[in-house]
């Protein structure tokens, strides 16, 4: 096994050919066929983003998951003889399949079985580029595989391995698996290490001064077009999902002077893998720590509205949900968006189009008003031997200027509403 962060295990769809992939959806009760060929159409744009071609879809209306097969036997038979029909290497599930159920339907199909989760981990794996990203998709790969590990060739088998790799009366499996867990701590040590790293430079990076604005939104919204757009940052924007994995933070200043930070982000799709979720915690801390999210929808989908939804979820999930977001409906240059008619829709939100730079001058206005809604400008008034408050000011705060006369120390400072509270006592009436 390699060593170092730099070990992805082979991930789950051979890409050495363009494999060929049936869909399998189940109509459960509550749930309506639009839905589902929605999330089915979705399933199709992963499954070709990870590199592979969809060549059919198949659909069963079901009261719930068969326990062993998902898959009622008679439709799973049908399901085999479509595979044979149309010489498919691989079927994918829209719905988690648990680890022995996909073991039944591999024995039955005859070919691999993997779930939506199994294919969005693909991706991941794909883009992953930093050592942090690497680490963070392999620490999801891993626990996705954990409970899946399975016996070679259906045995113990004994033969594999070298002698003295396992310990006594050891099976291979057990090996397997000791191995697994032994690297999941080993990453999640790592990871925890360069979060460390993260937060003294975050510390270093004089928080207080500059207010810090992350873009959050569904994949392929249209986050790093808008980085690019506001900073010039020049970051790689594609037509694919998933193509930002290591966020990337630039600056720029409003048009009242104060510098303001702005943080790409990982794209959200709905039902995240939760496996991923855990593992990128520490790149959503910027989430959680921002002073504003900067929301982006693709006001040119169909879906735009669900996918508000999906990253709201998300953002619970992430205990991000408090933190103050504008929505900011992009791509509005393209044929048919309903970016402006959505922007109207949503009191307070506004349209753009990242692509064009068209109405961008609202967005960044929008920022900073609500920046600055949330922040006060204050005239202290601090004795002259209180170094400490000064100090806190500027820690806690923008301090804009500073005049020193008999009195103490005069300065004005932006702060929110907590700070402002902190220096109620040294406030000097305007
Ligand atoms: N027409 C048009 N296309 C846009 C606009 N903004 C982004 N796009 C396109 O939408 C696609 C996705 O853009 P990205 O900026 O990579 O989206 P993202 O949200 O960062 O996506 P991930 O990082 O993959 O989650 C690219 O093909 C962009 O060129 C826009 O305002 N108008
Ligand atoms: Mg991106």
């Amino acid at each position: 096994m390699a060593r170092g962060l730099t070990y992805i295990p082979s991930t789950l769809i051979d890409r050495s050919f363009r494999e060929k992939i049936v869909l399998v959806g189940v109509l459960f009760p509550g749930v309506s066929q639009e839905a589902l060929d929605q999330q089915l159409d979705e399933l199709a744009l992963l499954v070709d983003t990870a590199g592979a071609d969809v060549v059919a879809r198949i659909v069963q209306r079901r009261e719930s998951p068969d326990p062993a097969t998902f898959l009622g036997s008679g439709k799973v038979h049908e399901l085999r003889q479509i595979c044979l029909a149309l010489d498919a290497d691989t079927v994918v599930f829209e719905h988690n399949l648990s680890p022995a159920q996909q073991r039944n339907l591999e024995k039955i199909l005859g070919r691999t079985a993997i779930d939506r989760t199994a294919v969005i981990l693909d991706i991941f794996a794909q883009n992953a580029r930093t050592p942090e990203g690497k680490a963070q998709v392999e620490l999801a790969l891993l626990e996705y595989r954990l409970p899946r590990l399975r016996r070679a060739g259906g045995s113990l088998s004994q033969q594999a391995g070298g002698i003295g790799t396992r310990g006594p009366g050891e099976t291979q499996l057990e090996v397997d698996r000791r191995r697994l867990v032994q690297r999941i701590h080993h990453i999640r040590k790592e990871l925890k290490q360069i979060d460390r790293t993260r937060q003294v430079q975050r510390q270093g990076r004089d928080r207080g001064r500059h207010r810090e604005v992350t873009l959050v939104g569904y994949t392929n919204a249209g986050k790093s077009s808008m980085l690019n757009a506001l900073t010039d940052a020049h970051v790689v924007v594609e037509d694919r999902l998933f193509v930002t994995l290591d966020p990337r933070t630039r600056q720029r200043q409003l048009p009242g002077g104060e510098t303001v930070l702005f943080t790409d982000t990982v794209g959200f799709i709905s039902n995240l893998p939760h496996e991923l979720v855990e593992a990128f915690m520490s790149t959503l801390k910027s989430v959680q720590l921002a002073d504003l999210l900067v929301h982006v929808v693709d006001g040119a989908s169909d879906y735009a509205e669900e996918q508000i939804a999906a990253v709201r979820d998300v953002l619970v999930e992430i205990e991000a949900d408090q933190v103050p977001e504008l929505l900011v409906f992009n791509k509005a240059d393209l044929p048919g968006s309903r970016a402006k008619d959505l922007a109207k829709l949503y009191e307070g939100s506004v349209w753009v189009s990242a692509a064009t730079g068209e109405n961008l001058e609202e967005v960044v206005s929008a920022i900073g008003e609500r920046l600055r809604s949330r922040d006060r400008v204050l005239t202290l008034q601090l004795p002259l031997d209180r170094g400490d408050l000064l100090a806190a000011a500027h820690r806690e705060g923008d301090v804009l200027d500073t005049s020193v006369s008999n009195e103490g120390v005069l300065i004005h400072v932006v702060l929110d509403a907590v700070g402002a509270a902190r220096f109620r006592e040294w406030r000097v009436s305007a």
